[in-house]
């Protein structure tokens, strides 16, 4: 990447200043001549798009601002995306708007924030964003968030016509909230700015409600979603197709080789992974977030990966396979493999409308203690070592989470309506029940220490069930291995 235009001038670092460029006259810069200045005013076309289309999802957007402006009538409402944040010095991480913000909006522009002003009928929506660049007042070339540098944005008139909300200068929304009155909500954690602006205006409480209500908003899919959740998935698979086929490169290097594949499924196909992906080999599979894949990958380990594609909507699948590296499962590796297939299988057959959300877990918990038992690792009868779950040492997590824009999706959602609640149709979650014998645990035989299996589907509930939507991957320890063979031809 290239530097800042005149280097050795600090007050040209526009992220370093706090003048604001439109009191910057020409000759206050040094190292820009008036001339340079003056030339870099003019000579661009105009390049004002007309008839744009809207968004796929401009419809369903409308249809979710519309639900929280029922929930909140009378009060303003206020939704950022969030800022850049700094990686170093004057590097940023990669933006990803928040969550809320995407899902009422379908934009995801760094520093826009969504407005509902209350009305004697409901409310009028507005995305506040940052116009084009001035080319005038030098903006456009000086300005570290200047066109010239990070590309051309939408104009506010092409972005009311791109997400069908009328769009004006986030640059006057702090004053403008700042002199507001009435009840006003703002979901929190995303831009300082904004919150600093309406600090003496909202509470925690308030604006707990409307996180609370925007994560449970989330729970039941629409039609657009699921087709987006479903596009992630089918990347997904992809890109998991694309390790099995340069597992030899990554022995050959470490798991980073398997990172580095399905990053570049999840950057060309989508916006970006959903989440780290985790790609463990060996015992770093009984590590549930093993995200530092920097150890080797073996023939005759276990690789576990758990990745997904997040798409250019930001919808994210979350898959893991468990795959042995030379294509062959172990006797033991399949017998410990073949029993978190059978919890799993017993998990997603729970999954159906009307069901308990918790029913899923409790199903394949059921397994996998009967196993632990079976085999002599605890002792039974199994209704003990459920009641006093024992087989946790060994299961260690939930088996499974709803799926949507954050992976770990409507987080906030209360008890009573995610984990206390029943499934619907629309809901789109994880299964994924695991078993992990610790390198280091002394209660297994030895033959099992640093074995990890986990294995990951995202099911739909459907009117009728469930749908798998990851079932292009397949799954029984048996087809795990006729597709790797294919795959490595
Ligand atoms: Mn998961």
């Amino acid at each position: 990447m290239s530097e800042e235009l005149i280097p050795e001038n600090p007050e040209i670092s526009q992220t370093e200043s706090d003048e604001p460029i439109k009191q910057r006259k020409n000759g206050l810069y040094p190292g820009v001549s008036d001339e340079l200045a003056e030339s870099m005013k003019s000579g661009w076309a105009d390049t004002e798009l007309h008839g744009l289309e809207p968004i796929a999802q401009a419809s369903e957007t409308a249809a979710r601002r519309a639900a929280l402006s029922a929930r909140f009538p009378g009060e303003r409402i206020v939704v950022p995306a969030g800022n850049l944040k700094t990686r170093s010095n004057d590097t940023e991480y990669a933006f990803r708007a928040s969550t809320e913000y995407a899902y009422l909006t379908g934009n995801q522009t760094e520093d826009g924030v969504l407005v509902l002003e209350p009305t004697a009928t409901g409310h009028n929506a507005t995305i506040y964003l940052l116009p084009r660049s001035d080319r005038e007042n030098g903006e456009f070339w000086l300005d570290g968030q200047g066109e010239l540098w990070v590309g051309r944005r939408h104009s506010l008139t092409e972005a009311e016509q791109v997400y069908g909300i009328p769009a004006s200068d986030v640059r006057e929304l702090a004053g403008k909230l700042a002199e507001a009155t009435g009840p006003v909500r703002v979901v929190r954690g995303h831009d300082a700015g904004i919150e600093a602006a309406l600090a003496d205006k909202v509470t925690r409480e308030h604006d707990e409600e409307l996180r609370v209500f925007l994560s449970e908003a989330r729970l039941v899919k629409d039609a657009f979603e699921v087709g987006e959740l479903q596009k992630a998935v089918d990347s997904t698979v992809r890109g998991f197709e694309d390790v099995v086929k340069v597992l030899d490169k990554a022995e050959a290097t470490s798991e980073r080789y398997i990172e580095g594949t399905f990053f570049l499924r999840a950057r060309v196909e989508g916006n970006d992974i959903g989440y780290g992906s985790i790609c463990a080999s060996g015992p770093h599979a009984c590590t549930l977030h093993w995200v530092r894949n920097d150890g080797p990958v073996r023939s005759g380990d276990l690789l576990l990966l758990d990745a997904g594609v997040e798409t250019h909507s930001l919808y994210t699948a979350d898959i893991t396979r468990t795959l042995p590296v030379n294509g062959r499962y172990t006797e033991l590796q399949k017998k410990i493999y073949d029993a978190v297939y059978e919890a799993q299988e017993a998990g997603i057959a729970a999954v159906k409308p009307g069901a308990k959300y918790r029913d899923f877990h409790d199903a394949a918990q059921r397994v996998l203690a009967e196993k632990l038992v079976e085999w002599g690792l605890v002792e039974g009868p199994v209704e003990r070592v459920l009641e006093l779950g024992l087989q946790r040492r060994w299961t260690l997590h939930g088996t499974g989470h709803m799926l949507g824009l954050d992976v770990h999706d409507c987080a906030v959602a209360r008890t009573e309506t995610y984990v206390d609640g029943t499934l619907e149709p629309g809901m789109c979650l994880t299964v994924e029940p695991g078993l992990y014998f610790q390198a280091d645990d002394l209660t297994v035989p030895e033959e099992y220490r640093g074995i990890g299996v986990r294995i990951e589907d995202d099911i739909l509930v459907t009117e009728d069930g469930n749908r798998n939507l990851s079932a292009g991957l397949p799954r029984r320890s048996d087809e795990v291995e006729a597709w790797m063979a294919q795959l490595k031809g």
